[in-house]
């Protein structure tokens, strides 16, 4: 009876809380993501040691996101938080064309790990804005990103210092998310 209660007042108030992992190489715009979908702003941001946690409440639905820095000696640490991950958000400097094999590989090995085997992946290709920045079909063919079969995936170009693309890309995340309840 308790859990029926609890379905329908969730049902209702929107009281789903999600776990989102927000990863990627240093630099490429994660923790100003995260403050432009929990605040709404641009802020200063400086590189992000450990993790920052922030709740985004977005369609109703709450989630609890995890900005890790990107830094190679922190990338290291990614997977020890995977377990309960409803989705990863992968955030990728399109212009850097130098890194793109890097964060393929990063991206194969997270899409390989058993804790991460029923998350989302959305990808943004962010830093659009920058002249020579690969276009979503570009980096979608660059990440490989047809050959993960095994988990849904959706990309999004977007630029986070003027939001553009970020509510599209979490639209599609809240759909996915809703539907897999
Ligand atoms: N031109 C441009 N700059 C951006 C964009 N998004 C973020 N930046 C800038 O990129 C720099 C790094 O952004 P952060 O959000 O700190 O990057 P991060 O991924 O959190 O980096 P780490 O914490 O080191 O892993 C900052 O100077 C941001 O203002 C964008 O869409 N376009
Ligand atoms: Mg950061």
């Amino acid at each position: 009876m308790g859990g029926f209660f609890t379905k329908l007042f969730k049902g209702l108030f929107g009281d789903e809380n999600y776990r989102i992992l927000i990863l990627g190489l240093d630099g490429v715009g994660k923790t100003t993501i995260l403050y432009q979908m929990s605040i709404g702003e641009v802020v200063y941001t400086k590189p992000t040691i450990g993790s920052n946690v922030e709740e985004v409440k977005f369609n109703n639905l709450k989630f609890e996101c995890w900005d890790v820095g990107g830094q190679e000696s922190i990338r290291e640490s990614w997977s020890s938080y995977y377990v309960d991950t409803n989705a990863v958000v992968l955030v990728v400097d399109s212009s850097d064309h130098e890194r793109i094999d890097l964060i393929q590989n990063e991206l194969f090995s997270m899409a390989n790990h058993q804790d991460l085997k029923n998350a989302l992946f959305l990808v943004f290709a962010n830093k659009q804005d920058i002249n020579g920045a690969m276009n979503s079909s570009q980096l979608s063919k660059a990440l490989k990103l047809s050959s993960i079969k095994d988990q849904e995936w959706h990309i999004q170009s977007c630029c986070a210092l003027t939001g553009e693309g970020l509510k599209e890309g979490w639209t599609w995340l809240a759909n996915k998310l809703k539907k897999k309840k």
